[in-house]
C-alpha cells in the first residue's frame, strides 16, 4: 500500500477475539497505518463482538448453520466483506475452512494466525499434539491464506518453550501472548507496503 493511505481491515472471528483486540490496541498505541472497519463472526456468541461494539466498530454475525453449503456461506461473507472495500482480510481465531472461490477472491490480501510453528501441526488441537509429540519448542505463525489449509507463505513466527509441566491450556496461554505481538507486527508490515524486510520476533517492540 502506498505511503499516505490507511489500510482498511476486515477481521473475521469465531470466539474470544483476543487477537482482534491486540491488533486494535496496537493500531492505536503503535500508530500502525490501518483501521479496523468491520468485525464479522460466524457465531452470535463470540465475545469479541462485544469489544467491537464498545469500540464503535461495525459488527456482523453470519451464522454458517443458516446456509446449505460452504460455498453459499462464503458468498454471503464475501458480499458483506466487499461492502467495506478492505485492503486486508484478517482471520483471527476464525474456525471455518474457506472455499477456493473465497481464497482466490482475496488472495494476497488474506492472512491468518495459526497456533503452531507451521509447517508443523496444521489443523486443529495443535497444542495437545505438540505436547504429545514431545516437542521442546512450539509457537504460532502468521501466514497468507491459500486454498490448502495452513499452507500459505509465512510472514512471521514466534517460538515458545514447551515445559515438562505443561498442559495444553498453559501452553496455549504462552503461545497466545506471542500471537498478540506477532499479529500486529504482520499487519504493520503489510500496511507499510511489504517493502521493509519481514518482521521477526527479535525485531518486535
Ligand atoms: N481456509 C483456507 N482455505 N485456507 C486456510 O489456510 C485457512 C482457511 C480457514 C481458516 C484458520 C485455520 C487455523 O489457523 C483457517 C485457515 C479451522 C479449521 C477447521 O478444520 C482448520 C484450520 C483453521 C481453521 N474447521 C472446521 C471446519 O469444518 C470446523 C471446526 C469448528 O467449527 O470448530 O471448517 O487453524
Ligand atoms: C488463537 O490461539 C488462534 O491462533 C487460534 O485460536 C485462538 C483464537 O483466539 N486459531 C485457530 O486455532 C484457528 N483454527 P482469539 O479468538 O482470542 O484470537
Amino acid at each position: 500500500m502506498s505511503s499516505a493511505e490507511t489500510l482498511r481491515l476486515v477481521v473475521l472471528i469465531s470466539g474470544r477475539g483476543s487477537n482482534f483486540i491486540a491488533i486494535h490496541k496496537a493500531i492505536a498505541e503503535q500508530h500502525i497505518r490501518a483501521d479496523i472497519v468491520a468485525v464479522i463472526s460466524n457465531r452470535a456468541d463470540a465475545a469479541g463482538l462485544d469489544y467491537a461494539k464498545q469500540a464503535g466498530i461495525p459488527t456482523h454475525v453470519i451464522e454458517h448453520q443458516g446456509f446449505p453449503d460452504r460455498e453459499s456461506f462464503d458468498r454471503e461473507m464475501m458480499r458483506v466483506i466487499d461492502s467495506y472495500q478492505p485492503g486486508l482480510v484478517v482471520l483471527a481465531g476464525f474456525m471455518r475452512i474457506l472455499s477456493g472461490a473465497f481464497v482466490r477472491h482475496y488472495r494476497g490480501r488474506l492472512i491468518n494466525i495459526h497456533p503452531s510453528l507451521l509447517p508443523k501441526y496444521p489443523g486443529l488441537n495443535t497444542h495437545q499434539r505438540a505436547i504429545d509429540a514431545g516437542e521442546q519448542v512450539h509457537g504460532a505463525t502468521v501466514h497468507f491464506v491459500e486454498e490448502e489449509v495452513d499452507s500459505g507463505e509465512i510472514i512471521i513466527q514466534a517460538k515458545v518453550p514447551v515445559l515438562a509441566s505443561d498442559t495444553k491450556e498453559k501452553l496455549a496461554a504462552r503461545v497466545l501472548e506471542q500471537e498478540h505481538r506477532i499479529y500486529p507486527a504482520a499487519v504493520r508490515w503489510i500496511a507499510d507496503g511489504m517493502k521493509p524486510p519481514k518482521p521477526t520476533m527479535e525485531s518486535l517492540p
